[in-house]
Protein backbone atom coordinates (compact mmCIF):
# COMPACT_ATOMS: atom_id res chain seq x y z
CA UNK A 1 0.00 0.00 0.00
CA UNK A 2 0.95 3.49 -0.30
CA UNK A 3 0.93 5.82 3.08
CA UNK A 4 -0.67 8.67 2.19
CA UNK A 5 1.46 11.19 1.21
CA UNK A 6 4.50 9.09 2.62
CA UNK A 7 8.14 10.29 3.04
CA UNK A 8 10.02 6.91 3.04
CA UNK A 9 12.13 7.96 0.23
CA UNK A 10 13.02 11.12 2.04
CA UNK A 11 13.69 9.31 4.95
CA UNK A 12 16.06 7.18 3.49
CA UNK A 13 17.85 9.65 1.74
CA UNK A 14 18.49 11.15 5.12
CA UNK A 15 19.90 8.30 6.44
CA UNK A 16 23.91 8.22 5.92
CA UNK A 17 25.11 5.16 4.24
CA UNK A 18 28.18 4.41 6.45
CA UNK A 19 29.39 0.76 7.49
CA UNK A 20 27.33 -0.93 9.72
CA UNK A 21 27.91 -0.07 13.45
CA UNK A 22 29.87 -2.86 14.49
CA UNK A 23 27.91 -3.39 18.01
CA UNK A 24 24.54 -3.91 15.26
CA UNK A 25 26.16 -7.01 14.81
CA UNK A 26 24.34 -10.63 14.21
CA UNK A 27 25.84 -13.58 12.52
CA UNK A 28 25.55 -15.91 9.94
CA UNK A 29 22.41 -17.92 10.26
CA UNK A 30 21.77 -20.94 7.49
CA UNK A 31 18.54 -20.21 5.46
CA UNK A 32 18.27 -22.71 2.55
CA UNK A 33 15.91 -20.30 -0.13
CA UNK A 34 15.33 -23.38 -2.77
CA UNK A 35 14.93 -25.91 0.62
CA UNK A 36 12.22 -23.14 1.98
CA UNK A 37 10.56 -22.89 -1.60
CA UNK A 38 10.28 -26.49 -2.44
CA UNK A 39 8.64 -26.99 1.19
CA UNK A 40 6.26 -24.08 0.63
CA UNK A 41 4.97 -25.95 -2.65
CA UNK A 42 3.68 -28.86 -0.52
CA UNK A 43 2.15 -26.65 2.80
CA UNK A 44 -1.84 -26.74 3.06
CA UNK A 45 -1.82 -23.31 4.32
CA UNK A 46 -5.64 -24.18 5.24
CA UNK A 47 -5.22 -27.51 7.31
CA UNK A 48 -1.10 -27.37 7.71
CA UNK A 49 -0.04 -30.78 9.54
CA UNK A 50 0.92 -29.56 12.96
CA UNK A 51 4.11 -31.64 13.25
CA UNK A 52 5.57 -29.91 9.71
CA UNK A 53 4.34 -26.72 11.47
CA UNK A 54 5.82 -27.59 15.16
CA UNK A 55 8.87 -28.50 13.14
CA UNK A 56 9.12 -25.37 10.79
CA UNK A 57 8.90 -22.94 14.20
CA UNK A 58 11.47 -24.36 15.55
CA UNK A 59 13.50 -24.01 13.22
CA UNK A 60 12.93 -20.02 12.98
CA UNK A 61 13.91 -19.91 16.73
CA UNK A 62 16.99 -22.17 16.24
CA UNK A 63 18.04 -19.30 13.20
CA UNK A 64 17.30 -16.46 15.96
CA UNK A 65 19.74 -18.24 17.90
CA UNK A 66 22.01 -18.65 15.15
CA UNK A 67 22.17 -14.97 14.39
CA UNK A 68 22.83 -14.22 17.75
CA UNK A 69 25.92 -13.03 18.56
CA UNK A 70 25.54 -13.88 22.76
CA UNK A 71 23.68 -12.96 25.49
CA UNK A 72 19.89 -13.83 25.65
CA UNK A 73 16.83 -12.56 24.11
CA UNK A 74 13.03 -12.60 25.47
CA UNK A 75 10.27 -11.70 22.97
CA UNK A 76 7.20 -10.30 25.45
CA UNK A 77 3.70 -11.51 23.66
CA UNK A 78 2.68 -7.60 23.12
CA UNK A 79 -0.94 -6.09 22.88
CA UNK A 80 -1.65 -3.11 21.35
CA UNK A 81 -0.74 -0.49 23.49
CA UNK A 82 -0.86 2.72 21.47
CA UNK A 83 -3.26 3.52 19.17
CA UNK A 84 -1.03 6.05 16.59
CA UNK A 85 2.11 4.95 14.91
CA UNK A 86 4.40 6.69 12.34
CA UNK A 87 3.43 3.61 10.65
CA UNK A 88 0.46 1.65 9.23
CA UNK A 89 -0.10 -1.67 10.84
CA UNK A 90 -2.51 -4.27 11.92
CA UNK A 91 -3.69 -4.73 15.38
CA UNK A 92 -2.13 -7.82 15.67
CA UNK A 93 1.36 -6.35 14.33
CA UNK A 94 2.86 -5.68 17.86
CA UNK A 95 2.60 -9.00 18.35
CA UNK A 96 4.00 -10.20 15.15
CA UNK A 97 8.07 -10.71 16.82
CA UNK A 98 6.21 -13.32 19.17
CA UNK A 99 3.82 -15.17 16.59
CA UNK A 100 6.35 -15.37 14.12
CA UNK A 101 8.49 -17.33 16.97
CA UNK A 102 5.95 -19.44 18.49
CA UNK A 103 2.53 -19.87 16.01
CA UNK A 104 0.72 -18.60 18.93
CA UNK A 105 -1.63 -15.57 18.21
CA UNK A 106 -4.99 -13.76 19.86
CA UNK A 107 -6.09 -15.82 23.31
CA UNK A 108 -3.18 -18.03 23.13
CA UNK A 109 -0.75 -15.46 23.11
CA UNK A 110 -1.85 -12.89 26.27
CA UNK A 111 0.65 -12.50 28.93
CA UNK A 112 3.57 -14.49 27.37
CA UNK A 113 7.14 -14.34 27.02
CA UNK A 114 9.54 -16.84 25.16
CA UNK A 115 12.98 -16.80 26.43
CA UNK A 116 15.98 -18.08 23.98
CA UNK A 117 19.33 -18.79 25.15
CA UNK A 118 21.90 -20.06 22.90
CA UNK A 119 24.28 -22.92 24.03
CA UNK A 120 27.64 -20.88 25.43
CA UNK A 121 29.95 -23.46 25.45
CA UNK A 122 33.24 -21.45 25.90
CA UNK A 123 31.80 -19.49 28.85
CA UNK A 124 33.14 -20.29 32.56
CA UNK A 125 32.08 -22.15 35.06
CA UNK A 126 30.61 -25.72 35.04
CA UNK A 127 26.92 -26.74 34.59
CA UNK A 128 25.12 -29.64 36.17
CA UNK A 129 23.92 -30.84 32.89
CA UNK A 130 25.62 -30.38 28.98
CA UNK A 131 25.46 -26.93 27.82
CA UNK A 132 23.12 -26.44 24.89
CA UNK A 133 20.23 -24.18 23.60
CA UNK A 134 17.25 -22.66 25.50
CA UNK A 135 13.93 -21.84 24.41
CA UNK A 136 11.65 -21.35 27.23
CA UNK A 137 8.48 -20.62 26.98
CA UNK A 138 5.88 -18.53 29.83
CA UNK A 139 2.33 -18.69 29.61
CA UNK A 140 -0.98 -17.52 31.19
CA UNK A 141 -2.58 -20.74 29.53
CA UNK A 142 -2.08 -24.02 30.69
CA UNK A 143 1.33 -24.63 30.07
CA UNK A 144 0.79 -28.19 29.08
CA UNK A 145 -1.66 -27.38 26.53
CA UNK A 146 0.46 -24.81 24.93
CA UNK A 147 3.67 -26.99 25.11
CA UNK A 148 1.34 -29.45 22.87
CA UNK A 149 0.47 -26.48 20.67
CA UNK A 150 3.88 -25.43 20.47
CA UNK A 151 6.07 -28.48 20.57
CA UNK A 152 7.81 -26.24 22.99
CA UNK A 153 9.05 -28.68 25.54
CA UNK A 154 9.62 -26.26 28.11
CA UNK A 155 6.46 -24.11 28.88
CA UNK A 156 6.31 -22.37 32.32
CA UNK A 157 3.81 -20.37 34.06
CA UNK A 158 4.36 -16.24 33.06
CA UNK A 159 5.10 -16.11 36.55
CA UNK A 160 7.89 -17.87 36.86
CA UNK A 161 10.03 -15.45 34.65
CA UNK A 162 10.42 -12.46 36.94
CA UNK A 163 12.04 -15.37 39.29
CA UNK A 164 14.04 -17.10 36.49
CA UNK A 165 15.36 -13.49 35.48
CA UNK A 166 15.94 -12.49 38.97
CA UNK A 167 18.07 -14.84 40.16
CA UNK A 168 20.08 -15.64 36.47
CA UNK A 169 21.32 -11.96 36.98
CA UNK A 170 23.17 -12.72 40.16
CA UNK A 171 26.82 -13.17 39.27
CA UNK A 172 27.41 -17.16 38.12
CA UNK A 173 30.29 -16.64 40.87
CA UNK A 174 28.24 -16.58 43.56
CA UNK A 175 26.46 -19.49 42.90
CA UNK A 176 26.59 -22.62 45.08
CA UNK A 177 26.53 -25.74 43.90
CA UNK A 178 23.19 -26.35 45.28
CA UNK A 179 21.81 -23.59 43.24
CA UNK A 180 23.48 -24.70 39.72
CA UNK A 181 21.64 -27.97 40.06
CA UNK A 182 18.39 -26.58 41.52
CA UNK A 183 18.00 -23.68 38.60
CA UNK A 184 19.26 -25.11 35.50
CA UNK A 185 18.10 -22.54 32.93
CA UNK A 186 18.78 -19.27 35.21
CA UNK A 187 22.62 -21.21 36.30
CA UNK A 188 23.19 -21.87 32.44
CA UNK A 189 21.76 -17.77 31.70
CA UNK A 190 24.14 -16.63 34.61
CA UNK A 191 27.23 -18.65 33.27
CA UNK A 192 26.46 -17.08 29.71
CA UNK A 193 26.52 -14.08 30.79
CA UNK A 194 29.57 -14.32 33.17
CA UNK A 195 32.30 -12.10 32.99
CA UNK A 196 31.53 -10.76 29.32
CA UNK A 197 28.88 -8.72 27.90
CA UNK A 198 25.49 -9.56 29.90
CA UNK A 199 23.61 -8.68 26.38
CA UNK A 200 19.66 -9.16 27.19
CA UNK A 201 17.85 -8.63 23.79
CA UNK A 202 14.08 -7.56 24.11
CA UNK A 203 11.42 -6.56 21.86
CA UNK A 204 11.02 -2.72 22.08
CA UNK A 205 7.73 -1.06 20.20
CA UNK A 206 9.07 -1.31 16.72
CA UNK A 207 7.25 2.11 16.11
CA UNK A 208 5.84 4.65 18.98
CA UNK A 209 4.66 7.57 19.88
CA UNK A 210 6.51 9.23 22.71
CA UNK A 211 3.67 11.12 23.76
CA UNK A 212 0.97 8.45 24.45
CA UNK A 213 0.72 5.82 27.07
CA UNK A 214 3.78 3.47 27.70
CA UNK A 215 3.60 0.24 26.84
CA UNK A 216 4.02 -1.87 30.35
CA UNK A 217 6.81 -3.91 29.32
CA UNK A 218 8.89 -0.94 29.22
CA UNK A 219 8.95 -0.33 32.92
CA UNK A 220 10.00 -3.65 33.10
CA UNK A 221 13.23 -3.30 30.67
CA UNK A 222 13.86 -0.50 33.01
CA UNK A 223 13.65 -1.88 36.11
CA UNK A 224 15.85 -4.59 34.83
CA UNK A 225 18.36 -1.76 33.55
CA UNK A 226 18.26 -0.50 37.51
CA UNK A 227 18.94 -3.74 38.89
CA UNK A 228 21.81 -4.61 37.21
CA UNK A 229 23.38 -1.80 35.55
CA UNK A 230 26.06 -4.19 34.06
CA UNK A 231 23.26 -5.69 31.52
CA UNK A 232 23.13 -4.08 27.98
CA UNK A 233 19.75 -3.99 27.08
CA UNK A 234 19.45 -4.21 23.35
CA UNK A 235 16.20 -4.52 20.61
CA UNK A 236 15.59 -7.69 19.38
CA UNK A 237 14.75 -6.10 16.24
CA UNK A 238 18.76 -6.01 15.47
CA UNK A 239 18.25 -10.17 14.91
CA UNK A 240 14.59 -10.75 14.30
CA UNK A 241 14.94 -7.91 11.18
CA UNK A 242 17.23 -10.49 9.77
CA UNK A 243 15.81 -13.36 10.04
CA UNK A 244 11.87 -12.29 9.14
CA UNK A 245 13.01 -10.02 5.84
CA UNK A 246 14.27 -13.66 4.21
CA UNK A 247 10.92 -15.63 4.09
CA UNK A 248 10.49 -19.07 5.22
CA UNK A 249 8.22 -22.31 3.84
CA UNK A 250 5.26 -21.12 5.60
CA UNK A 251 5.89 -17.13 5.19
CA UNK A 252 6.08 -18.14 1.27
CA UNK A 253 2.97 -20.47 1.26
CA UNK A 254 0.73 -18.18 2.95
CA UNK A 255 1.96 -14.94 0.91
CA UNK A 256 0.72 -16.98 -2.84
CA UNK A 257 -2.31 -17.43 -0.80
CA UNK A 258 -2.37 -13.79 -0.12
CA UNK A 259 -2.18 -13.14 -3.50
CA UNK A 260 -3.88 -15.52 -5.37
CA UNK A 261 -7.21 -14.36 -3.00
CA UNK A 262 -6.07 -10.54 -4.02
CA UNK A 263 -6.75 -11.64 -7.54
CA UNK A 264 -10.21 -12.96 -6.98
CA UNK A 265 -11.12 -10.48 -5.15
CA UNK A 266 -9.74 -7.50 -7.49
CA UNK A 267 -11.75 -9.50 -10.50
CA UNK A 268 -14.67 -9.58 -8.61
CA UNK A 269 -14.41 -5.86 -7.56
CA UNK A 270 -14.18 -4.85 -10.56
CA UNK A 271 -15.97 -6.73 -12.76
CA UNK A 272 -18.52 -5.13 -10.93
CA UNK A 273 -17.57 -1.96 -10.54
CA UNK A 274 -20.24 0.39 -12.71
CA UNK A 275 -21.79 3.97 -13.25
CA UNK A 276 -23.63 4.87 -10.25
CA UNK A 277 -21.66 2.64 -7.91
CA UNK A 278 -20.11 4.26 -5.35
CA UNK A 279 -16.08 3.65 -4.08
CA UNK A 280 -17.33 2.30 -1.23
CA UNK A 281 -19.28 -0.41 -2.58
CA UNK A 282 -16.43 -1.57 -4.94
CA UNK A 283 -14.34 -1.41 -1.52
CA UNK A 284 -16.59 -3.84 -0.19
CA UNK A 285 -17.07 -6.46 -2.81
CA UNK A 286 -13.60 -6.92 -3.16
CA UNK A 287 -13.20 -7.30 1.33
CA UNK A 288 -16.19 -9.98 1.16
CA UNK A 289 -14.28 -11.63 -1.27
CA UNK A 290 -11.13 -11.91 1.09
CA UNK A 291 -13.42 -12.92 4.09
CA UNK A 292 -15.33 -15.63 1.95
CA UNK A 293 -12.02 -16.69 1.37
CA UNK A 294 -10.76 -16.91 5.12
CA UNK A 295 -8.71 -13.99 5.00
CA UNK A 296 -8.38 -10.76 6.40
CA UNK A 297 -7.45 -7.63 5.29
CA UNK A 298 -3.61 -6.59 5.63
CA UNK A 299 -4.74 -3.35 5.40
CA UNK A 300 -7.85 -1.31 4.44
CA UNK A 301 -8.58 -1.44 1.09
CA UNK A 302 -8.56 1.52 -0.89
CA UNK A 303 -10.93 2.29 -4.04
CA UNK A 304 -10.79 5.32 -6.01
CA UNK A 305 -12.38 6.94 -8.80
CA UNK A 306 -9.84 9.33 -9.26
CA UNK A 307 -6.90 6.65 -8.94
CA UNK A 308 -4.32 7.07 -6.75
CA UNK A 309 -4.63 10.25 -4.03
CA UNK A 310 -1.84 12.54 -4.36
CA UNK A 311 -0.46 15.45 -2.52
CA UNK A 312 -2.13 17.80 -4.68
CA UNK A 313 -5.85 16.60 -3.68
CA UNK A 314 -4.98 18.47 -0.75
CA UNK A 315 -6.67 17.64 2.46
CA UNK A 316 -3.47 16.42 4.01
CA UNK A 317 -3.40 14.89 7.66
CA UNK A 318 -0.37 15.12 9.71
CA UNK A 319 2.15 11.89 10.11
CA UNK A 320 1.28 9.25 12.00
CA UNK A 321 -2.34 9.37 11.30
CA UNK A 322 -2.54 6.68 8.59
CA UNK A 323 -5.07 5.05 10.07
CA UNK A 324 -7.20 7.61 10.48
CA UNK A 325 -7.22 8.24 6.69
CA UNK A 326 -10.69 7.07 4.68
CA UNK A 327 -9.30 5.34 2.32
CA UNK A 328 -12.47 4.67 0.26
CA UNK A 329 -15.12 6.98 0.20
CA UNK A 330 -18.53 7.97 -1.67
CA UNK A 331 -17.45 9.39 -4.50
CA UNK A 332 -19.95 8.28 -7.30
CA UNK A 333 -18.66 6.14 -10.23
CA UNK A 334 -19.11 8.17 -13.61
CA UNK A 335 -19.14 6.53 -17.41
CA UNK A 336 -15.55 6.90 -18.50
CA UNK A 337 -13.89 6.80 -15.10
CA UNK A 338 -10.94 4.64 -14.35
CA UNK A 339 -11.32 2.64 -11.19
CA UNK A 340 -7.88 2.11 -9.02
CA UNK A 341 -7.52 -0.02 -6.36
CA UNK A 342 -4.66 -0.55 -3.82
CA UNK A 343 -5.53 -3.68 -1.26
CA UNK A 344 -4.13 -6.84 0.28
CA UNK A 345 -5.88 -9.75 1.61
CA UNK A 346 -4.26 -11.13 4.81
CA UNK A 347 -3.69 -15.03 5.20
CA UNK A 348 -2.36 -16.61 8.45
CA UNK A 349 -1.19 -12.69 8.93
CA UNK A 350 0.81 -12.29 5.83
CA UNK A 351 0.04 -9.71 3.52
CA UNK A 352 -0.19 -9.23 -0.11
CA UNK A 353 0.13 -5.62 -1.36
CA UNK A 354 -1.45 -5.23 -4.80
CA UNK A 355 -2.43 -2.26 -7.20
CA UNK A 356 -4.70 -2.39 -10.12
CA UNK A 357 -6.17 0.26 -12.36
CA UNK A 358 -8.85 -0.90 -15.03
CA UNK A 359 -11.41 1.46 -16.76
CA UNK A 360 -14.80 0.74 -15.77
CA UNK A 361 -16.57 0.68 -19.06
CA UNK A 362 -14.15 -1.90 -20.65
CA UNK A 363 -12.72 0.64 -22.92
CA UNK A 364 -9.50 2.51 -22.23
CA UNK A 365 -9.89 6.19 -23.92
CA UNK A 366 -6.64 7.19 -25.82
CA UNK A 367 -5.09 9.27 -23.49
CA UNK A 368 -5.71 6.90 -20.18
CA UNK A 369 -4.09 3.97 -22.88
CA UNK A 370 -1.03 6.45 -22.83
CA UNK A 371 -0.40 6.59 -19.22
CA UNK A 372 -1.36 2.92 -18.82
CA UNK A 373 1.33 1.84 -20.85
CA UNK A 374 4.22 4.15 -19.50
CA UNK A 375 3.25 3.00 -15.96
CA UNK A 376 2.93 -0.61 -17.66
CA UNK A 377 6.76 -0.16 -18.92
CA UNK A 378 8.12 1.32 -15.70
CA UNK A 379 6.71 -1.73 -14.11
CA UNK A 380 7.91 -4.46 -15.94
CA UNK A 381 11.14 -2.84 -16.12
CA UNK A 382 11.42 -2.66 -12.32
CA UNK A 383 10.24 -6.25 -11.56
CA UNK A 384 12.93 -7.24 -14.21
CA UNK A 385 15.74 -5.79 -12.14
CA UNK A 386 14.88 -7.58 -9.85
CA UNK A 387 17.56 -10.01 -8.49
CA UNK A 388 20.19 -11.13 -5.80
CA UNK A 389 22.81 -8.25 -5.26
CA UNK A 390 20.03 -5.37 -6.68
CA UNK A 391 19.67 -2.53 -4.19
CA UNK A 392 15.81 -0.45 -3.63
CA UNK A 393 17.55 2.37 -4.59
CA UNK A 394 18.66 1.12 -8.17
CA UNK A 395 14.79 0.22 -8.48
CA UNK A 396 13.58 3.27 -7.36
CA UNK A 397 15.99 5.42 -9.64
CA UNK A 398 15.01 3.61 -12.74
CA UNK A 399 11.58 4.36 -11.99
CA UNK A 400 12.30 8.12 -11.09
CA UNK A 401 14.61 8.09 -14.82
CA UNK A 402 11.70 6.51 -17.19
CA UNK A 403 9.03 8.18 -15.53
CA UNK A 404 11.01 11.90 -15.89
CA UNK A 405 11.55 10.35 -19.62
CA UNK A 406 8.11 9.51 -20.27
CA UNK A 407 6.64 13.15 -20.13
CA UNK A 408 8.48 14.51 -16.76
CA UNK A 409 6.01 12.09 -14.74
CA UNK A 410 8.58 11.67 -12.28
CA UNK A 411 7.51 15.09 -10.40
CA UNK A 412 4.24 13.58 -9.18
CA UNK A 413 5.40 10.13 -7.73
CA UNK A 414 5.85 11.07 -4.85
CA UNK A 415 6.14 8.06 -2.51
CA UNK A 416 8.92 4.98 -2.95
CA UNK A 417 9.13 2.58 -5.30
CA UNK A 418 8.19 -0.01 -2.94
CA UNK A 419 8.95 -1.95 0.75
CA UNK A 420 9.66 -5.68 2.04
CA UNK A 421 5.98 -7.26 2.78
CA UNK A 422 5.67 -10.62 4.89
CA UNK A 423 3.62 -10.44 8.53
CA UNK A 424 2.89 -6.89 7.94
CA UNK A 425 2.29 -4.88 4.43
CA UNK A 426 5.36 -3.00 5.23
CA UNK A 427 7.55 -5.53 6.99
CA UNK A 428 10.41 -6.02 9.15
CA UNK A 429 13.93 -5.22 6.96
CA UNK A 430 17.01 -3.72 6.16
CA UNK A 431 16.26 -1.24 3.03
CA UNK A 432 19.90 -0.57 2.81
CA UNK A 433 21.55 -4.19 1.90
CA UNK A 434 21.15 -5.57 -1.33
CA UNK A 435 18.04 -8.21 -2.27
CA UNK A 436 18.82 -11.85 -1.75
CA UNK A 437 16.98 -14.60 -2.34
CA UNK A 438 14.22 -14.97 0.03
CA UNK A 439 12.80 -11.37 0.37
CA UNK A 440 9.33 -10.90 -0.61
CA UNK A 441 8.69 -7.33 -1.96
CA UNK A 442 5.75 -4.82 -3.18
CA UNK A 443 6.78 -2.76 -6.43
CA UNK A 444 4.47 0.26 -6.91
CA UNK A 445 4.66 2.90 -9.12
CA UNK A 446 2.69 4.95 -11.09
CA UNK A 447 1.94 7.85 -13.77
CA UNK A 448 -0.14 10.80 -11.90
CA UNK A 449 -0.14 14.02 -13.03
CA UNK A 450 -2.41 15.76 -10.93
CA UNK A 451 -5.22 16.41 -13.41
CA UNK A 452 -5.43 13.07 -14.41
CA UNK A 453 -6.13 10.42 -15.32
CA UNK A 454 -4.18 8.54 -12.93
CA UNK A 455 -2.59 4.96 -12.68
CA UNK A 456 -0.55 3.00 -10.66
CA UNK A 457 0.63 -0.67 -9.99
CA UNK A 458 1.52 -2.36 -7.42
CA UNK A 459 2.83 -5.95 -7.81
CA UNK A 460 4.41 -8.54 -4.90
CA UNK A 461 7.95 -10.26 -6.04
CA UNK A 462 9.97 -12.92 -4.65
CA UNK A 463 13.72 -12.29 -4.74
CA UNK A 464 14.99 -15.69 -5.82
CA UNK A 465 18.25 -17.52 -6.60
CA UNK A 466 18.77 -16.06 -10.04
CA UNK A 467 16.17 -13.65 -10.31
CA UNK A 468 12.65 -13.42 -9.29
CA UNK A 469 8.85 -14.92 -8.97
CA UNK A 470 6.28 -12.38 -10.08
CA UNK A 471 3.97 -13.67 -7.49
CA UNK A 472 0.91 -11.16 -8.92
CA UNK A 473 1.55 -11.79 -11.98
CA UNK A 474 -1.96 -13.61 -12.65
CA UNK A 475 -3.98 -10.16 -11.28
CA UNK A 476 -4.78 -9.02 -14.52
CA UNK A 477 -2.35 -6.62 -15.69
CA UNK A 478 -1.86 -6.37 -19.59
CA UNK A 479 -4.06 -3.83 -21.36
CA UNK A 480 -6.11 -6.52 -23.18
CA UNK A 481 -6.91 -8.49 -19.64
CA UNK A 482 -7.90 -5.91 -18.50
CA UNK A 483 -10.16 -4.52 -20.66
CA UNK A 484 -11.78 -8.11 -21.00
CA UNK A 485 -12.16 -7.79 -17.64
CA UNK A 486 -14.49 -4.91 -16.78
CA UNK A 487 -16.46 -5.37 -20.20
CA UNK A 488 -18.19 -8.72 -19.02
CA UNK A 489 -21.41 -8.90 -16.50
CA UNK A 490 -20.69 -8.03 -12.49
CA UNK A 491 -21.41 -10.14 -10.10
CA UNK A 492 -23.77 -7.84 -8.44
CA UNK A 493 -25.31 -6.45 -11.49
CA UNK A 494 -28.33 -7.80 -10.13
CA UNK A 495 -28.62 -5.05 -7.36
CA UNK A 496 -28.63 -2.36 -9.52
MN1 LIG B 1 2.53 -0.91 -0.79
Amino acid sequence: MIRAFCCLAAALAAFPLVAQDPERGFRPFSYDFAAEAALAARIDVDNPDPVQLREIFAKRRARVMEAMPGGAMIVYSVERAQERRLEFQVPESDNHDFTYLTGLDSVYSLDSALLLLPEAGDAEGRLDEPVRDWVVLYTSMDPAAIAARTGIEDVRPFAILEHDLSVAMTDFRDWRITQVRRWPLAAALSRAWGARDKVLYLNYPRFFRLGMPEPGRLQEFERIRRFSPEIRLRDSAEILDQVRQLQDSWSIANLRRSVAIVNEGVRHGFRSTRPGMTELQVMQVIDFVYRYRGASLGFPTSVRRTGVQTPHDGDELPEGWIEFVARAGGEVFQAGDLVWTDTGAAFNHYSADVQRTAPIDGRFTERQRELYEIALDVQKTVIGMVRPGATWWQLHDKAMEMLRDAGGYDEYYYYGIGHFIGMDVHDEGDYLVPFKPGMALAIEQGVMPPEGPRVAFEDDVLVTEDGHEWLSRMIPLEIEDVEALTSGPGAFDFLE
